[in-house]
C-alpha cells in the first residue's frame, strides 16, 4: 500500500463550529481533496465559512488497518418523536441505561455546546449515569483518520444508490461509526446532523450495526451532534481520545445493506431475540 495522508478540515462561522471533515488520501489526490474540503466549508447549508483550517499528516503505511464497514439497516419512524423513542430503545438494547440514553438525548436536543449550539466533536457519555465525560464540552472529542478505499467507495455508492441512500451524510456517517465502534471502550453511538435540512440520524453499536432512523429532529433544526457511550469503570480517557483521533482505519469491504423496516417490527424482533 502507498503511503497515506490524513487530511482534516475544520471551519467556523460566527465563532462557532460550522463544518468538519476528515479523509485518508494518497499523495496524488491531496490537492484535489483539499480543494473539495474548502469548497464544502464555503458552501455549507448553515452559511459560508469565515475561518478554515486544513491539516495534512503523513501516516506510516504500517499503521493502517483495513476493515469491513458495519451492516446498515433503516428503521422507519412516523416522526422525530417516535425516532427519539426508537433511538433510546436501541441504545438500551446496546447496553446503555435508560437514564443514560434519556439524558444524552436531552442534551443533544438542547444543543450540546455550552452556548446551546452544536459542538465540533462528540460528547463522551457514561452509559450508566448519562454524565458527560469529555474534558472540553464546547469542543467534544473528535474521531479522525478513517475513510473508504477507492474501490470500496465505488461499491458502496452503487449499493447505497439501490436503496436511494447514496449521499455524503450516509457515506461519511457509516465510515465514522465504523471506526468509532472499533475503538476499545465504546459501547454505542447516537447521532443526528447539524444541517437544518437533514433530519435522519442513527444509533450504532457492535450488537446492532448501523441503524438509521428516518427522523430524529424536525426540519429546520440546526442543533445536532453525537454521543459516544462508554463504561466509566474501565475508561482510560487519554487513551480513548488518542484512539479516536489516531487509529487509522481504511474500509475496504462493505457490510450488509438492508432496506427499511417500520419501528414497530424492529422493536418486536429485538424483543424476541433479547
Ligand atoms: N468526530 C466526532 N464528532 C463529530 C465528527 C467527528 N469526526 N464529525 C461530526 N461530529 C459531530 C459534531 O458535533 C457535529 O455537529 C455532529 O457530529 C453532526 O455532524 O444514515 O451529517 O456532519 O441518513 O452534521 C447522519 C446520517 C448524518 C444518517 C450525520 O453529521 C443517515 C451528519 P454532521
Ligand atoms: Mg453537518
Amino acid at each position: 500500500m502507498n503511503e497515506l495522508f490524513s487530511i482534516r478540515m475544520h471551519a467556523t462561522r460566527g465563532g462557532g463550529h460550522l463544518s468538519g471533515a476528515e479523509r485518508l488520501v494518497q499523495e496524488a489526490d491531496l490537492e484535489g481533496v483539499a480543494g473539495q474540503l474548502i469548497r464544502r466549508a464555503l458552501a455549507h447549508p448553515r452559511g459560508c465559512a469565515e475561518n478554515i483550517r486544513l491539516s495534512v499528516d503523513a501516516l506510516p503505511a504500517a499503521t493502517v488497518r483495513t476493515s469491513r464497514l458495519p451492516d446498515l439497516a433503516t428503521v422507519r419512524v412516523r416522526d422525530y418523536r417516535q425516532g427519539r423513542e426508537a433511538a433510546e430503545a436501541l441504545l438500551q438494547h446496546a447496553g446503555v441505561s435508560a437514564r443514560g440514553a434519556t439524558r444524552a438525548m436531552a442534551t443533544l436536543v438542547a444543543g450540546a455546546a455550552p452556548d446551546g449550539r452544536s459542538m465540533r466533536g462528540a460528547m463522551l457519555v457514561d452509559a450508566e449515569s448519562g454524565d458527560r465525560l469529555e474534558p472540553d464540552p464546547a469542543r467534544g472529542v473528535r474521531a479522525s483518520r478513517m475513510d473508504l478505499s477507492s474501490v470500496a467507495e465505488v461499491q458502496l455508492r452503487q449499493a447505497l444508490a439501490r436503496l436511494g441512500l447514496d449521499n455524503e451524510h450516509v457515506r461519511e456517517a457509516l465510515v465514522l461509526a465504523g471506526k468509532v465502534m472499533q475503538v476499545p471502550g465504546i459501547l454505542a453511538e447516537l447521532c443526528w446532523s447539524d444541517d437544518p435540512d437533514y433530519t435522519a440520524g442513527y444509533v450504532a453499536a457492535p450488537a446492532l450495526g448501523y441503524r438509521r432512523l428516518t427522523a430524529l429532529k424536525p426540519a429546520g433544526e440546526e442543533r445536532g451532534g453525537r454521543a459516544f457511550f462508554v463504561r466509566r469503570s474501565d475508561l482510560n480517557l487519554e487513551q480513548l481520545q488518542r484512539d479516536l483521533r489516531e487509529m487509522v482505519v481504511l474500509f475496504t469491504e462493505l457490510g450488509e445493506l438492508a432496506g427499511e423496516t417500520p419501528w414497530e417490527d424492529v422493536r418486536d424482533i429485538l424483543a424476541a431475540g433479547a
